[in-house]
């Protein structure tokens, strides 16, 4: 590199336009591709707001450094001076006339994954070679809706009085029952990462805090290798104290509209890029119980499977809704729909059980067709019925002792929810596959890069 040259930016691609015609330029980005017609070349730069087309004429330039130029390897980080013109054969409406540049790394040839090409790579092609996927344009689009969601999250939360807290991710307990844990080695002892800030957001209610919030990673040793699951997620959490069911609905419904206005607002040009159509969902969502779908899969003849893995009987009241079900639920519904009053047996220990129904739960689920977005719930403040939760489900109290603890001393009633942030940024930018929105996904086979 010639230190004496200047090689910064001075516009990105997007931001070039009629006041620019006939000035001099500096753009900076990678070569995507170069088709040289011998007098005459036409490169595309590529930065992050898009293309330009540069359009290098062998008369106009040293024929050398016009060599030199139309010559550099694909995705190879290039400087280029040049001169803006107005050209109604190029896409933009304009190209770069360029009369100097400077190669600022050249990039290794065969690449070892195409950032045009045509044809896809498959997924762990891709993944190994994340940094030239995250070259597509497409790919990053996925990232920036990802970063305007979170943004999304954090806006509302604070305006509705939220603090942003950082609670611990090496614990020595379990939280959610069921996925198991990531034991670590910690110092002598055997300790976990944790699944979810759950213990930690509700002992916060009894500070005084009222309302907090945590945007951060939950891990998961999901053995299970699925479109939906994650070994490390980001969760999006929220706890709020002298709040019902319906309190967290409600936030949980402008968290979600806030996201998609967000999206729209900000990432017009990304949704276009991944050709989404985002329609802002109504509030309030539409609501179903636990006990409507049972009643829906009965009546279709829905069986669950035995241990066997073999279709037994028709699911009834109390069973765990599979996959399978739900997808035919989500016939008709294809959108964003709570579930409510599920039976207690099927939630965690801390949600609440209805006041007139002991068997029934204040938990909800937030579901997007048959995927689930969200759970949570009204939670149980009263250390008696805690305890007792706890043992009825086989979990010793004293295992939960900080916790429990802070129930004991004034803990008023309280209510939050979980969401994935993948899971959501999945549905904003329309993938199947939960990998695409996660920058290094950690799956049980994946855990390098
Ligand atoms: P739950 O375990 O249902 O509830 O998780 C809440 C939400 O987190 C996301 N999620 C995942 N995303 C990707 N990969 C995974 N393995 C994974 N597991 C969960 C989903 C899910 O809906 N403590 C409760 C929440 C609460 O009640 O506040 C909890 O963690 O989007």
């Amino acid at each position: 590199m010639d230190p004496d040259k200047v090689w910064k930016r001075t516009r990105y691609s997007s931001e070039i336009g009629e006041e620019d015609y006939n000035t001099e330029v500096v753009i900076c980005g990678w070569i995507e591709n170069t088709k040289n017609m011998g007098k005459m070349a036409f490169i595309r730069v590529r930065d992050r707001s898009g293309i330009s087309q540069v359009t290098a004429l062998s008369k106009g330039m040293d024929p050398d450094l016009f060599k030199r130029l139309v010559s550099i390897p694909r995705e190879s980080t290039v400087s280029i001076h040049g001169i803006v013109r107005q050209s109604p054969q190029a896409k933009a409406g304009w190209e770069i006339i360029p009369h100097d540049f400077t190669l600022l790394n050249e990039a290794k040839t065969p690449l070892p994954l195409g950032v045009i090409d045509k044809v896809d790579a498959d997924m762990d092609t891709r993944l190994d070679n994340r940094f030239l996927d995250l070259r597509k344009l497409n790919v990053q689009s996925i990232f920036k809706i990802r970063s305007t969601v979170l943004a999304a999250a954090r806006d509302v939360f604070l305006e509705e009085g939220f603090i942003e807290i950082n609670t611990p991710k090496i614990v020595a307990t379990a939280t959610e029952g069921g996925t198991a844990l990531f034991k670590i080695q910690y110092f002598d002892r055997v300790a976990y990462l944790n699944q979810s800030p759950q213990l930690f957001k509700q002992t916060m209610m009894s500070t005084g805090l009222d309302r907090v919030f945590e945007i951060g990673p939950a891990f998961r040793a999901e053995e299970h290798d699925t479109i939906r699951h994650l070994n490390e997620y980001t969760s999006i959490d929220m706890e709020m104290a002298w709040a019902d069911l319906d309190d967290s609905l409600d936030l949980l419904e402008m968290v979600i509209q806030r996201a998609y206005t967000s999206v729209l607002n900000e990432n017009y040009l990304d949704l276009e890029e991944l050709k989404m159509n985002l329609v802002v969902p109504e509030r309030p969502f539409p609501r179903v119980t636990y006990t409507q779908i049972i009643d829906k899969l009965t009546s279709a003849g829905f069986e669950v499977e035995d241990e066997a893995g073999h279709r037994s009987r028709v699911i009834r009241w109390g069973d765990d809704i599979p996959l399978e079900g739900m997808k035919i639920i989500a016939k008709d519904r294809p959108s964003l729909y709570f579930i409510t009053e599920w039976p207690m047996s099927l939630k965690p220990f801390y949600i609440h059980p209805k006041d007139d129904d002991p068997e029934v739960s204040q938990g909800f689920d937030l579901n997007f067709g048959e995927k689930e977005l969200v759970s949570g719930g009204q939670r149980i403040h009263e250390p008696g019925l805690l305890r007792d939760i706890l043992i009825k489900k086989g979990l010793n109290p004293e295992a939960f002792g900080f916790y429990v603890k802070a129930f004991e001393y004034g803990m008023p009633p309280h209510c939050g929810w979980g969401l994935g942030a993948e899971r959501l940024t999945m549905i904003l930018t329309g993938q199947t596959n939960v990998r695409e929105t996660v920058l290094f996904p950690r799956d049980k086979k994946r855990l390098v890069p």
